[in-house]
């Protein structure tokens, strides 16, 4: 088998101009993998640390060279020779070397690129896709694609305390048709909104950043869209929240504070009163982080209330991490698990953090960061795992659609073989 010759990173940009890192890995064989490290914006704390190097000269202090250099020597070294396809070996050894908890002595932005390019590496000296290397002969589930169309929050200059606004297109029988009507309600939003004169500027994601005011009027236009589209909502075509509650909230939680929506100081029990009514209102299928990172026990209320029929998924909550879906999982917390494979650090701590969600019937979505490169490799990984949900932003800027069309590509590849997850993936977890 090919063992591991080369390893170099450079320091490159991401989609908001942010430097990041682009890792190469080459096997003796020739061989070669290249991976893209993504950046987020409303970080949960728990999450593996970025390194960042804090030179206040470059980059306002965020370049990343002193990570670029982990990989060019430590991580280097530490494994020349080690076989390229040997995954957990060679995410072991990165555990091992950096030897942190939250992998703050190189940094995840490091430890992943490296583990990501390795099994690009592998999957080429295999001569396999990665979707297939990753996830073997059986390997066929094209996801949900969940595009954030309104965008919020941390994410936009707008008034809009919510961070999300996604359609997903679940009632379809392909990946393709799929894409092609949330898509087709992308531009019809896109209308809309001009003729009501608000901004069709788009946010970090890609979706647009209208002046308006509350999320019922943002649902009001996603439903407006699906329909001038020519789609069913709620049967054809969802909606879908990421509330980022930990970003309008404390550390702990509550107080909330959603001005835009009348809840000034909301306790955790408003804002579940506060979703329990639109989901009445609208065909919501998933919302994510509802509540804080470290409110547990208003989680568990929420979970009690919309469980049985929302997906609630947990991000900032989770962040990818098996110690604390095992909690969820203990305590009955929330029915689903956002995966993003730099929160966690390592490719092999991603996949164990997806097995163990669906293993306990958890629904799991793979998700890019609002800081992204043209890398696809989520999407490989959203089929290898057949979780059935990807959320990769709008239906537009080149970083976003990258990872849509890859999957155009696997479904075209898979032929008749490949199947779509459709509404059936919301189902399972709020029925597991
Ligand atoms: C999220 C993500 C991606 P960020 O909150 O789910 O949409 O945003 O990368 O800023 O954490
Ligand atoms: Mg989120």
């Amino acid at each position: 088998m090919p063992l591991i010759e080369h390893i170099h990173a450079v320091e490159i940009l991401d989609s908001r101009g942010n430097p990041t890192l682009e890792v190469d890995v080459i096997a003796d064989d020739g061989s070669f993998g290249r991976a893209g490290v993504p950046s987020g914006a409303s970080t949960g704390p728990a999450e593996a640390l970025e390194l960042r190097d804090g030179d206040e000269s470059r980059y306002n202090g965020k370049g990343v060279l002193q990570a670029v250099e982990n990989v060019n020597d430590t991580l280097y070294e530490a494994l020349a020779g080690v076989e390229t396809t040997d995954q957990i070996l060679i995410d072991r050894i990165l555990l091992e070397v950096d030897g942190t908890e939250n992998k703050s002595r190189l940094g995840a932005n490091a430890l992943l690129g490296v583990s990501l390019a390795a099994a690009k590496c592998g999957a080429e000296a295999s001569g396999l896709p990665l979707f297939r290397y990753l996830g073997g002969a059986h390997a066929s589930i094209l996801p949900v694609p969940l595009l954030n169309v309104i965008n919020g929050g941390a994410h936009a200059d707008n008034a809009l305390d919510v961070q999300e606004f996604m359609l997903a297109p679940a009632g379809f029988d392909t990946f393709g048709e799929a894409l092609r009507a949330a898509t087709e309600c992308f531009h019809a939003l896109k209308k809309l909104l001009q003729d009501k004169g608000l901004s069709t500027g788009v946010g970090d994601e890609g979706g647009f950043a209208p002046e308006v005011a509350t999320a019922r009027e943002s649902l009001d236009l996603l439903m407006g869209a699906i329909e001038v589209a020519g789609f069913r909502p709620g049967d054809q075509v969802y909606v879908a929240l990421d509330v980022a509650a930990g970003e309008v909230g404390g550390p702990d939680g509550p107080p909330y504070r959603l001005p835009g929506e009348g809840l000034e100081e909301a306790s955790s029990e408003q804002l579940i009163d506060w979703y329990v009514d639109l989901a009445a209102s609208y065909p919501l299928v998933s919302i994510e982080d509802g509540l804080g990172d470290e409110d547990w026990a208003g989680w568990k209320k929420l979970t009690d209330a919309l469980g049985h029929k929302v997906q609630l998924v947990g991000d900032d909550l989770f962040v990818t991490n098996t110690e604390r879906i095992n909690r969820g999982l203990r305590e009955g917390i929330a029915n689903a698990v956002l995966i993003k494979p730099n929160q966690i650090g390592t490719l092999t701590e991603t996949l164990a953090a997806i097995d163990l969600a669906r293993s306990r019937a958890y629904g799991a979505m793979i998700s890019h960061r609002s800081g992204e490169t043209s890398d696809t490799t989520i999407s490989d990984l959203a089929v290898a795992s057949g979780c059935g949900q990807i959320k990769a932003g709008s239906a537009s800027r080149g970083e976003r659609v990258a990872k849509y069309n890859r999957l155009l590509w696997i479904e075209d590849s898979l032929g008749e073989t490949a199947s779509f997850a459709g509404a059936s993936t919301f189902r399972q977890a709020v029925e597991h």
